[in-house]
Formats: C-alpha cells, structure tokens, sequence
C-alpha cells in the first residue's frame, strides 16, 4: 500500500507510518520551444490545502513529487500570450506559473493551482469530487531579466484556501541561453539571512530599540480531532506560546518574538491513521502550527515527532516557515495520556521553540471521547516532590513530638505511682 504522508512540510517520513517517503524533491521543469529552452525552474514545493469533508474541514499537506512533468499547455508564450508554465503530479493535480516581464524585470504575474478531490489517498473522506482551481496575482517573484530568480527560503504564497511553499528556487523566465544565466536576483528572504544587519555600535547615542513586551501567561485551549466516522481520535488540553526569531520590519534587525496563541481565535484539524495523529490548530490567518505524532506499534509508546509552523505577523518581512520532523518529545504509553503542568520548551530549530503550560494529550486509544489516566511528565513529579518532602518532614517533627509527649506523660504517671 502507498499513500502519501498526511505531514509532508517537514522532511522524512517514518517507515512505521507505511508512507512513501516524502524526502521533499527538488523538481526540475523546463519549457522549450524548437530547440530554446525558455522557461527553467529548479525547486521544491508544498500544499498545504483545506478541503471539506462531511465531517468539517481538514487539512492535509501535499508535497509537489518528483515525478511531476512539464504539461503539454505550458509555452514560451508569444503572439500577444504570455510564458506559462505547468507542472503535472499525481491524479490531475497541476501547478500553473504564468511571467511576465518589461525592459528590466520579469515576475510571476500569477499562479494557478488545481487539485482533484478524488485523489482519496491525498484528499480522504472529501465530501466532493470536484477538481478545484485557485489562483493568485500575488506571488511575490520578481528577477531582474537575463538573470536567475534564487530563493532558498521557504516562501509561502496563499492561493484560495491553500498555500503553496516553495523552497530552494532557482528559476529563470524570457531565458536568452539554454542554461540559468551565471547572474542572479537574490529574494529578500535570502537577503536577511545572508546580510543579517551588523548590530549597531552601541556608541551611538541612538535611542534603544524597543524591547517587544512578554506576553503574559498564554490560557489553555482544549482541541480534538476526529476520524471519518466522527469518533475523536486526538484530545489535546494546552496553553501554547510561540518563540520566534525573525526580522523585523519595524526595526531593521532580528528579534526575538513570543506570542501566546489565543484558544478563542484558534480552531484544530488534523488526521487521524493508526500508527501516526496530526492536529493542525490554525489562528486566523497569522499562526498555522502542525503537531505529527507517531506511535510506535512495538513498544506501545507515542511522542511527539514532528512540528511545523506557518507564522505571518504584522511585523514581520516575509511569512516564517519552519519544521522539524525529527522531535523527541511528549512521550507517553498507548492507552494513557501525557500530561504536563509544569512549563516545557519544545525547541525546534534555532529560530523556533513552543513554550507549553497546562498540558494534556492523548493521540491514540481515545475511548469515549475521554482522556484516559494520565503519565505526568518528570518536571511535575520534581515538583511534586517538593510538597511531598516537606509533608513528610513535618510529619516527621509531628512524630517526634508526639512521642516526646507520650514518653514525658509515661514519666510522669510513673512518677505518680512512686509516691
Ligand atoms: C534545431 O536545430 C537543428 C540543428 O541544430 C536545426 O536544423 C533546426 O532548424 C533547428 N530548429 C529550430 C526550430 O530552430
Ligand atoms: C461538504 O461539506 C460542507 C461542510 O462540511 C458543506 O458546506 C458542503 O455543502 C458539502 N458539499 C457537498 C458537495 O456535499
Ligand atoms: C481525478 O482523480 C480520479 C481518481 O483518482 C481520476 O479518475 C480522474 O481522472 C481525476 N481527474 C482528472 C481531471 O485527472
Ligand atoms: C496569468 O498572467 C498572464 C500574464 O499576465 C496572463 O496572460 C494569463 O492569462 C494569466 N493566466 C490566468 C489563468 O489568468
Ligand atoms: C517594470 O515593472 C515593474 C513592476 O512590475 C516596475 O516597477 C518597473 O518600473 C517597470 N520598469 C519599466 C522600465 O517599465
Ligand atoms: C538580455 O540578453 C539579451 C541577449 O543576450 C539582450 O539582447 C538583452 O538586451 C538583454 N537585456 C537586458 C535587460 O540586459
Ligand atoms: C537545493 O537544490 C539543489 C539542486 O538544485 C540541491 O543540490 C540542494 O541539496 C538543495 N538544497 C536543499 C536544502 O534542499
Ligand atoms: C470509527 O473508526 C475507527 C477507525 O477509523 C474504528 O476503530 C471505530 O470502531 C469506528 N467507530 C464506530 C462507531 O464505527
Ligand atoms: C536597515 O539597516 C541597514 C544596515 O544596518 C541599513 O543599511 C538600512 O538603510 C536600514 N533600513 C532602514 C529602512 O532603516
Ligand atoms: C479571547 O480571549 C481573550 C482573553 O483570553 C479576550 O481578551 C478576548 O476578548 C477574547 N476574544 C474573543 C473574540 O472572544
Ligand atoms: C519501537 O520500539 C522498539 C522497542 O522499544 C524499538 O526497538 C524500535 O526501534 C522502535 N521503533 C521505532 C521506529 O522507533
Ligand atoms: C460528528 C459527525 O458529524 N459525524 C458524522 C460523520 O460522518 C458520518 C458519515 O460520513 C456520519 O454518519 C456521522 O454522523
């Protein structure tokens, strides 16, 4: 059996999960006319797209496979129509690049992207058969002519109800020669990487930049997922704060940003198979956070493998995009649930981490849509023995005295019977 993997931003997927490993592929397209190629893109993306089932939404991440080919509709444009672009994947999925240019740049002027809701193994229990197309005006790419569009940052473009990541572009339009031109147009999402701002000299008598304040202690929201039959399959009870490092428009440098994630604005999804649980709790359109966990059949034990964030906020340059697949953390028994009272701090990558307070999860065993018997984490049972240490010494001192008295009113008594 081969299906994709319903968690595909990050990079690999376990062997256990029985999915085609999604090592996310770098695609290489060309579109030619005669003998000129005028069109050559090198890249790799992923959909993150929302469809509907009877059930409510759900969402699942598809990556763009390395089987994708060039379709027979692209073309180097001419007569008054402009280059296009289309890729083909899968069961009559397709991915539409349209360019334009003047005398000094060329941009992607639109995207298109269509996807078959019949597709079960990328699209279960859609409650539509439909091929859907969206598309978009606003892409963001735009190169100087006669060079290489380059961007190795994950770019998000959101089209319709999906969202399209490119990574590792390198891309050129209206090509003059049959191979990328040595001279390239940088993204600025590569720029803020590779020139991260010098600090300034703190001689300077320049006002200090304004430290963003903490948020406060983030509330605990309670979510679920549930399968196509309706049975929750996931329980989560968490308060989540995000920690990222990003740079920042208003003040021209990297900062480090902690924002609490508002149960009341946020809503969950997610997929539930056997041996792997996804929640996808999405806040308006700024925060979209991904947790993958996996069981592992033969030991009977769950944690937490993966998690993938989508952060557009205000003060931002470019969308945040980031994961990891390769996690280690809320580990807990089939059967059982994990819990954690005390603050946690699931890290991520360098420019990542999520703060957790108030935690609760089951991914797999739910019955009755009930959390079962929790395993509490080690931090709670540190702390948890705080308390314990000292209701055992002052039960200690209460037995001394106790007995101090006891002895001292055996004494006494003795004494009475002396005289
Ligand atoms: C393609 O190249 C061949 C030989 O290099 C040439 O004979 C042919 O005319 C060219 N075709 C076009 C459309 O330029
Ligand atoms: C699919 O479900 C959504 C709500 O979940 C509903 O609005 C929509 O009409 C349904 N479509 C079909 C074709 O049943
Ligand atoms: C959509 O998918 C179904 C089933 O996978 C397939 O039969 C159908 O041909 C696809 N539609 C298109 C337009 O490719
Ligand atoms: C995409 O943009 C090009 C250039 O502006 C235009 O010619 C083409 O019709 C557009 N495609 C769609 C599907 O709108
Ligand atoms: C080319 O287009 C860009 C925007 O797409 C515009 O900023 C620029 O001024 C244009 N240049 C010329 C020479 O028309
Ligand atoms: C791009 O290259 C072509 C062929 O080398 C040349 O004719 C054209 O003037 C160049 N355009 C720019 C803007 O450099
Ligand atoms: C980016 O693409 C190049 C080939 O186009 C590949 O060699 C390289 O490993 C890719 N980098 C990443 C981080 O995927
Ligand atoms: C719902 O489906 C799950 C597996 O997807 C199954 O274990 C469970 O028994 C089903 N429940 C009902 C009420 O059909
Ligand atoms: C941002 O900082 C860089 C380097 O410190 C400087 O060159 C640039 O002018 C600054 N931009 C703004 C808008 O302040
Ligand atoms: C959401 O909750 C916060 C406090 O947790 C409250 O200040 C805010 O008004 C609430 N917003 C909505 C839309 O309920
Ligand atoms: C599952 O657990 C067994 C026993 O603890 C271990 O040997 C095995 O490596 C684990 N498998 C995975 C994929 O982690
Ligand atoms: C909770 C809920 O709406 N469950 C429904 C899920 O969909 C199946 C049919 O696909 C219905 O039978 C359930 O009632």
């Amino acid at each position: 059996m081969t299906r994709t993997c319903p968690f595909v931003v990050g990079i690999a997927c376990f062997a256990i999960l029985g999915c085609v490993t999604v090592v996310q592929s770098q695609v290489t397209l060309e579109v030619t006319e005669g003998n000129s190629t005028c069109i050559k893109a090198e890249l790799s993306a992923s959909f993150s797209i929302t469809y509907d089932t009877a059930n409510g939404t759900r969402t699942v991440m598809v990556p763009l496979p390395g089987s994708a080919v060039v379709g027979v509709a692209s073309s180097c444009g001419g007569d008054g129509r402009s280059p296009w672009l289309v890729a083909l994947f899968g069961d009559g999925h397709a991915l539409g690049l349209g360019f334009s240019s003047n005398d000094s740049l060329y941009s992607v002027a639109n995207l298109t992207l269509q996807y078959n809701l019949s597709d079960v193994s990328n699209f279960p229990e859609a409650n539509s058969t439909d091929v859907v197309t969206v598309e978009t005006t606003s892409v963001g790419m735009v190169a100087r002519v006669n060079t290489t569009y380059r961007c190795i940052s994950a770019s998000p473009v959101i089209v319709g109800g999906a969202t399209v990541t490119f990574s590792n572009v390198t891309m050129e339009a209206f090509m003059t020669g049959d191979d990328l031109s040595p001279n390239e147009s940088v993204c600025t999402a590569d720029q803020s990487f590779t020139t991260a701002p010098p600090p300034p000299p703190s001689t300077t008598t320049a006002a200090p930049a304004p430290v963003p304040t903490p948020p406060g202690t983030p509330s605990q929201g309670s979510y679920s997922v549930s399968n196509s039959n309706g049975t929750v399959c996931l329980l989560a009870r968490m308060a989540l704060q995000l920690n990222i490092s990003h740079f920042s428009a208003s003040q021209n440098k990297t900062i480090q940003e902690v924002v609490n994630l508002l149960p009341n604005q946020t809503t969950s999804s997610g997929l539930c198979d056997p041996t792997s649980a996804t929640l996808v709790l999405t806040q308006g359109s700024a925060t979209n956070l991904s947790f993958l966990f996996s069981l592992n059949s033969t030991s009977n034990r769950y944690h937490l493998t993966g998690l993938s964030v989508v952060a557009a906020w205000s003060d931002m340059t470019a969308p945040f995009d980031t994961s990891n697949s390769s996690l280690d953390y809320l580990r807990g028994s089939l059967g059982r649930s994990y819990m954690c009272i005390s603050e946690q701090t699931l890290a991520v990558d360098q420019n990542f981490s999520l703060n957790t307070f108030q935690l609760q999860v089951q991914p797999f065993g739910i019955t009755r849509g009930q959390f079962a018997q929790a395993e509490e984490c080690q931090l709670d049972q540190d702390n948890m023995l705080i308390p314990i240490v000292v209701g055992a010494a002052l039960a200690g001192l209460v037995l001394i005295v106790l007995i101090a008295y006891l002895i001292g009113r055996k004494r006494s008594h003795a004494g009475y019977q002396t005289i």
